[in-house]
């Protein structure tokens, strides 16, 4: 039940519905949905998606701003974002349905769901080369609360696999390598290449045709393969395509793209040897995290700290 004493929170989402956010939320505070709410000074709280740049920035006692994902990039692109704490989505819920994603393509690709797809329609009876997940290395580019849990499912399917970060990071069963340093040793090490990276400056086109040059084509799988989840600002299309095209890549799974919605005219969209998700990956359900957006709210009200706070310098 909302009380006059909570500070209100500023919905503001672009993109899709957020009439369920607005239900949930609005069950324990009072909820202003933008373009209503400018320059309230009774706003505490802001929780976005996408929001239109300056509105965050006339909210006079904004207090915390809250991504309704698990991804911050769209909030660093408002060049007025005021300066207060940011905390983003760190669930359980999320984090199933990304390991369900990453273990679904890992192994598409790897018992040749792209080839029998493409078989079936000419009643193609054909067994191509089938090697065990044990003689196969899946190489994850960021080792966070996605990447760590597509590791350890990867592993108990009997994956080898590999893990770059920032930062030396230590996690059981993968084979850590970090910075620009340990880069061209894990791509040399990966068949499989999981990008789970957020799109920061540093990482903002990092997945271009010299990244999928370093990456182990002479494999058991006949070529090396990209799943990318994490953000499309991450890959030139085009240095994918062209990598398709010259053998550097065997296939890839790509559910984020430069341009989203995906546009009509994008030849991704018919690549045969790409598998295209609709930004679908790992959806924020809000019946599993305005919940947890609400108990941190009421968290801060009593001076509690703040959890899964933004690292404003590191821009994740
Ligand atoms: P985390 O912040 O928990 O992890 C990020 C990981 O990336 C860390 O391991 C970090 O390294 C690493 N990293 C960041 N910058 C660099 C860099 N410059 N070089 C090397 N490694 C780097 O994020 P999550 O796991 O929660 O989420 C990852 C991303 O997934 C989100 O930012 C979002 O873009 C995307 N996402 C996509 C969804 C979809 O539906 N497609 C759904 C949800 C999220 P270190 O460990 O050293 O800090
Ligand atoms: C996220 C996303 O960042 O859905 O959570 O992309």
């Amino acid at each position: 039940m909302a009380s006059s004493s909570q500070g209100r929170i500023l919905l503001s989402v672009t993109g899709y519905n957020p009439r369920r956010w607005l239900e949930l939320l609005s069950g324990e505070r009072e909820v202003v949905l933008e373009p209503e709410g400018a320059e309230d000074p009774s706003i505490h709280f802001a929780v976005v998606w996408k929001h239109p740049h300056g509105v965050l920035s006339r909210l006079p006692n904004l207090k915390v701003i809250f991504s309704v994902g698990a991804g911050v990039d769209h909030i660093f692109a408002d060049p007025t974002l005021p300066d207060v704490p940011i905390v983003r989505v760190v669930a359980d819920n999320l984090t199933q349905y990304m390991t369900e994603y990453v273990v679904w393509r890992v192994l598409d690709h790897h018992r040749q769901g792209i080839a029998y797809r493409a078989q079936q329609p000419r009643k193609v009876w054909f067994e191509p080369p089938q090697p065990p997940a044990t003689d196969i290395s899946v190489g994850i580019m960021g080792l966070g609360q996605l990447g760590r849990a597509s590791a350890k499912a990867l592993l108990a399917l009997g994956y080898r696999v590999n893990g770059w970060t920032r930062t030396p990071q230590a996690t059981d069963g993968v084979t850590g390598f970090s910075g620009q340093d340990g880069l061209a040793d894990f791509l040399a090490a990966t068949d499989i290449l999981v990008v789970l990276l957020p799109h920061t400056p540093a990482t903002e086109g990092i997945i271009d045709h010299a990244l999928l040059s370093g990456l182990r084509r002479d494999n058991a799988l006949g070529g090396a393969i990209l799943i990318n989840a994490g953000r499309g600002k991450l890959q030139k299309e085009a240095d994918i395509l062209r990598a398709l095209d010259d053998g550097t890549l065997k296939e890839a799974s790509l559910d984020v793209f430069e341009v989203e919605p995906l546009p009509e005219p994008s030849p991704l969209w018919t690549h045969p040897r790409i598998f295209v998700t609709p930004h679908a990956a790992a959806t924020s359900d809000p019946a599993y995290l305005a919940p947890p957006m609400l108990e941190q709210m009421a968290r801060f009200e009593r001076g509690e700290p703040l959890q899964n706070l933004v690292n404003r310098d590191a821009g994740y």
